[in-house]
């Protein structure tokens, strides 16, 4: 596959950036570490659908019956919600940015992260003249898709109202990640216990998650709200623990949609529920709110690390906290 190069450094310590064709002609970004990691970006939606490890091992789930034609979003993979996460608010479900062609921003403003990574693109997405009938508002998102030397993946999400008429706008977001696990039973969350959360299978009504981690017997759909930074989830069967690190994204959204709903579901296959689980850094309970000239900054950073907590020796609040 050959393709276009877009703007990167240069010099043996950085990696690749191409543009390609993938699925049905779609344009897509192949970035690739020069330590071996790689991460794949579509531009439709600025869709996030493959992130490898140094030994190629795929991350993420995207389901064998995931449909690349637009207007239907991808399933897998990160798909952004915004300015609307599921169905809070008047527009399409998740809102409209996971369905819009977004264009390489060969010239981003300076973007200050505490990663060394050189293997990145910039994505941007203004709203059309039709768009803005849709939802009254102009604006600038600027997606910055980066994987790093020790083979994270991080998502700066950076969106500024530019509205002339003076008048601020409201959204709320999710990156709507789809992790890819060897058996859902098997695994377990860290991080949002003893937390309150929405359920959305109860009208969002509001509980209290009890003291242990959580584990997956049935379908899940809740929204935690106020988590902590970070997040681990535990793949006992891979022995392999991703850590979510999160800014600017107070909520986390925790979602299988197990064996009845996974059929119901028309591009995911009815057993794919075993092997992927959403963990999903979020803004939800409280909309960010932004007046003209205003810029919110969210940030996602996955990493996987080998985990041994199978057999008891990794204690979870160091995979946490560090300690
Ligand atoms: O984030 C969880 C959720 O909002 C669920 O309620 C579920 O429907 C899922 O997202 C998938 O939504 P989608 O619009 O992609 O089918």
């Amino acid at each position: 596959m050959s393709g276009e190069k877009v703007a990167v450094s240069s010099g043996p310590s950085s990696g690749s950036v191409d543009v390609v064709k993938g699925i049905n002609g779609l344009d897509k970004v192949v970035l690739r570490d020069p330590r071996g990691s790689s991460a794949e970006v579509y531009l439709y939606g600025a869709h996030v659908t493959s992130w490898k490890n140094d030994h190629g091992e795929e991350m993420l789930f995207v389901s064998s019956k995931a449909i690349f034609k637009p207007p239907k979003p991808i399933r897998g993979g990160i798909p952004i919600c915004f300015p609307q996460f599921s169905n809070l608010g008047p527009l399409e479900a998740h809102g409209f940015a996971r369905n819009k062609f977004w264009s390489i921003d060969n010239n981003p403003p300076p973007l200050q992260t505490n990663t060394s990574s050189k293997t990145f693109v910039d994505l941007i997405l203004k709203p059309s003249e039709e768009d803005t009938r849709v939802w009254p508002h102009s604006y600038e998102y600027r997606l910055r898709v980066a994987v790093g030397p020790a083979g994270e993946l991080s998502l700066t999400s950076r969106v500024r109202n530019t509205n002339a008429d003076g008048k601020p706008f409201s959204f709320t977001f999710a990156y709507h990640t789809y992790f890819s696990v060897s058996d859902i039973s098997e695994v377990r969350v860290e991080g949002l216990e003893t937390l309150d959360y929405l359920d959305n299978l109860q009208s969002r009504a509001r509980f209290t998650e009890q003291g242990d981690a959580l584990t997956f017997e049935s379908e899940v759909d809740k929204i935690y709200l106020s988590t902590p930074s970070k997040i681990a989830i535990l793949d006992h069967e891979k022995k392999r623990t991703f850590v979510v690190r999160k800014e600017g994204l107070p909520d986390a959204v925790v979602w299988n949609p197990w064996d009845k709903r996974a059929k119901a579901i028309s591009d995911f296959g009815d057993e794919e529920y075993k092997y992927m689980l959403c963990v999903e850094a979020a803004a939800i309970e409280k909309p960010i709110t932004l007046k003209p000239g205003e810029e919110w900054r969210g940030r996602l950073e996955l990493s996987a690390v080998p985990s041994s907590y199978c057999s008891g020796q990794l204690d979870p609040q160091k995979v946490l906290h560090g300690i």
